[in-house]
């Protein structure tokens, strides 16, 4: 496997035009988080870095929706983010922004070395402009009816209530957000990058990993719905992109350059080179240089972002940084998909949403319990969910009930029976008590039995497999708790205490074991556990070297003879009084907020499926079919009994639609069928298959048409 010098760290730079929410957690920051802790305490040289986003329409809509300056948005959400990073644990080495002077200026030389190259191609073209204010409006603010769904409020580049992305001449009577007014065409020049002309090395780069026949992936397997979404721009054909736009808040393309005036970077320009900038600037802060980290080709350079950013990442940042000549190109993107909550799409727009500064307000000392619920359902190969229940359940009987209890189990009876010394036990005497003998190989085998979960753990880890990395932690802290019922030490006291000293000197490893090994994940129980044993806290930069080393080579993680600390709780159960009040402020928020209550219905969504490869799609045998004859199943509300006639055969099919189609209403209805199902009896009647239904957003289930239907994108088809 490829090591590396040093690595760099990125989360996606959070638009400073509203507070963060659990699915901006979830996304890309603490799986980036981990990474980073993991990475440090393997003794590697970590660079982490953010900032605020403060370019770009979405901070000047918010600005003028809220009455107020673009400087004081942005100020309000930067200091609010950094603030709440930091509460939750999120240990950037710098948390940086976009409207910095020397993020200004890191933004304009990579614009000016571009130009001065000829990378960008000046193009002319028309674009809508506000007559009563005076100024070109940006895609977002003109809204307009979606050619593709009829939706009327659809913005100029995306259609929220379809998904289309759109341009803005693609808008049925368009109407600028400002005035209101009717925008005219009227001409304008931009700096375009051509990505036509990379789209050969981004398909080797991206396809292949590889680049002037360098390999350049790292772990080689790129995420599959990474690869997916470049694949699929690819595919279609890259466009030059404009990367200036006329606005009044942003970077100014710089003045030396003819036709510059009132013209800024584009905002996906400037912001992922707030990525250098705040490299720079962390740098300066710590008497480091920050060139290596950009140019040298053992850095590993990791981008760690929400799905929604994948083709700036993955595309156009490498076609910049490529036609810079300088800089080095990421070795992995490891982006997530999607969280949703209680069944519907966060939306900061109609509230709906955990927001984690509220979070850490009213559920004061609770980080790592909305840590541990985030990691372990991380959107990580597919959308996600959250809901309050799942965080309770997961608290109380996975934190409280496993870990807590555990730990504390350990703690009590070291302090009981040994008053709290780690108790050392005879290497040579056999002894007895248990199935297992309890000596010192099985003390021995234990040990080892530690360094391979370790071993797994940091290959999880290695491998952005987070969702899996903390199960593996759990099941060592189960692997305690079983240990520990399996010799039932409360009962041994008393007739064989010199094995009990073997399994409780056993349980303070694993409990040591695990105070270092969450850290990555739970930052502050790991620091609670080390409190709790009276041990310095796990070592940021080379815990998890320290702890496997050791292991490996047989030595304790805490020694003979140490005296540990008094007990205490790590965690607590949370009732369900805490739950209901929570969901009901959502729901309430969400009522309060009226765009909400009309549009609510048709964002849930149920979570993505697991992945299915092609070949088990190309599995299904799908055929048309005629209904010819249809009657009810007795004593089954919603079930049909149906006869289709297939062509070459005749079938009897039973179909749960009964609560939305009377029998006669259907006779020669086509149908898509799936034809291979294996059989099965249903209320007593033998059906051979299953007729294809799509439901509506009334929750109506209607016919997949024949003549309409299309697999390769048949959302909803069940
Ligand atoms: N601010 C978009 C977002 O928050 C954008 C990310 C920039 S990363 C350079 O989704
Ligand atoms: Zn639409």
């Amino acid at each position: 496997m490829k090591q590396y010098d040093r690595y760099l760290i990125t989360s996606a730079l959070p638009y400073a035009n509203g507070p963060l929410h659990i699915g901006h957690l979830a996304g890309a920051y603490l799986s980036a988080d981990i990474y980073a802790r993991f990475r440090r305490m393997m003794g590697e040289d970590v660079v982490f870095v953010c900032g605020s986003d403060e370019h770009g329409a979405a901070i000047t809509l918010r600005a003028a929706k809220d009455g107020i300056t673009p400087q004081e948005v942005v100020d309000r959400y930067h200091n609010l983010f950094k603030e709440t990073f930091d509460r939750i644990g999120i240990s950037f080495d710098i948390y940086h922004r976009t409207s910095a002077e020397l993020h200004h200026e890191t933004s304009q030389e990579f614009f000016t070395n571009l130009y001065e190259k000829g990378e960008f191609e000046e193009i002319e073209s028309e674009q809508y402009y506000d007559e009563e204010q005076n100024q070109f409006l940006a895609d977002r603010y003109i809204i307009g009816t979606c050619p593709k769904c009829g939706h009327e409020e659809a913005y100029g580049d995306q259609c929220e209530k379809c998904g289309s992305t759109l341009s803005p001449t693609d808008l049925i009577n368009p109407r600028s957000t400002i005035s209101g007014s009717t925008p005219v065409m009227r001409k304008t020049t931009h700096w375009y990058l051509p990505l036509n002309k990379y789209e050969a090395w981004l398909k080797e780069w991206v396809v292949n990993g590889e680049k002037d026949d360098k390999k350049l992936h790292y772990p080689e397997e790129w995420k599959n719905h990474v690869l997916g979404q470049c694949n699929s721009w690819l595919d279609g054909g890259l466009n030059p992109r404009s990367m200036t736009r006329d606005l009044s808040w942003g970077v100014d393309v710089p003045h030396n350059i003819p036709g510059h005036e009132g013209k800024k970077l584009y905002v996906w320009m400037d912001a992922p080179i707030g990525y250098i900038s705040a490299t720079k600037q962390w740098a300066a802060d710590n008497k480091k240089d920050w060139e290596p980290y950009w140019k040298d080709e053992n850095t590993a350079l990791l981008h760690f972002i929400g799905k929604d950013n994948i083709v700036f990442h993955c595309l156009i940042f490498p076609s910049i940084l490529n036609a810079h000549g300088d800089y080095i190109l990421p070795v992995n993107v490891p982006a997530n998909q999607f969280m949703n909550l209680e069944g519907k799409k966060l939306s900061t727009s109609k509230n709906w949403a955990v927001w984690v500064h509220e979070y850490l307000d009213e559920l004061p000392g609770q980080e790592d319990e909305l840590r541990y619920c985030m990691i372990k359902n991380m959107p990580e190969t597919k959308d996600s969910e959250f809901t309050w229940k799942s965080f309770q359940e997961a608290n109380n009987s996975e934190l409280v009930n496993n870990l807590a209890n555990f730990v504390n189990r350990v703690v009590v009876l070291v302090n009981k029976y040994y008053d709290g010394v780690v108790p050392s036990f005879d290497e040579n005497q056999d002894l007895i008590g248990a199935s297992d003998p309890m000596d010192a190989a099985y003390h021995d085998s234990e040990i080892l039995r530690l360094f391979d979960d370790m071993d797994i753990v940091c290959s999880h880890i290695r491998n952005f497999e987070f969702r899996n990395a903390l199960q593996k932690l759990m099941e060592i802290s189960s692997n305690g708790n079983t240990i520990l019922q399996a010799n039932e030490p409360w009962k041994a006291q008393k007739t064989d205490p010199e094995s009990v000293k073997v399994v409780m000197n056993l349980a303070m490893q694993y409990v040591a074991t695990l105070s270092v090994a969450i850290k990555p994940f739970l930052p502050f129980t790991s620091d609670k556990m080390r409190k709790l044993i009276n041990l310095p806290l796990a070592d940021d930069n080379s815990g998890y070297l320290d702890l496997t080393n050791d292991l490996s080579e047989g030595i304790h993680p805490i020694a003979d003879g140490h005296k540990i600390g008094s007990p205490d709780h790590l965690f607590s159960r949370i009732d369900d009084s805490v739950i209901e009040a929570q969901v009901a402020k959502l729901q309430a928020n969400a009522k309060s907020n009226e765009a909400a209550k009309e549009e609510t219905a048709e964002e849930t969504y149920a979570p993505i499926k697991e992945e299915i490869a092609f070949d088990d799609f190309m599995k299904m045998d799908i055929r048309t079919a005629t209904i010819t004859e249809a009657t009810k199943v007795k004593k089954a509300d919603k079930l049909l009994q149906l006869t289709l006639d297939l062509g070459f055969e005749t079938r009897t099919v039973v179909s749960g639609i009964a609560e939305h189609y009377a029998p006669e209403d259907i006779i020669g209805q086509q149908v898509c069928l799936l034809a291979n199902l294996a059989p099965r009896k249903i209320r007593g009647v033998e059906s051979k298959g299953m007729v294809l239904m799509a439901e509506d957003a009334s929750g109506k289930l209607v016919f997949v048409n024949p003549s309409e239907a299309s697999f390769a994108n048949g959302g909803g088809v069940r």
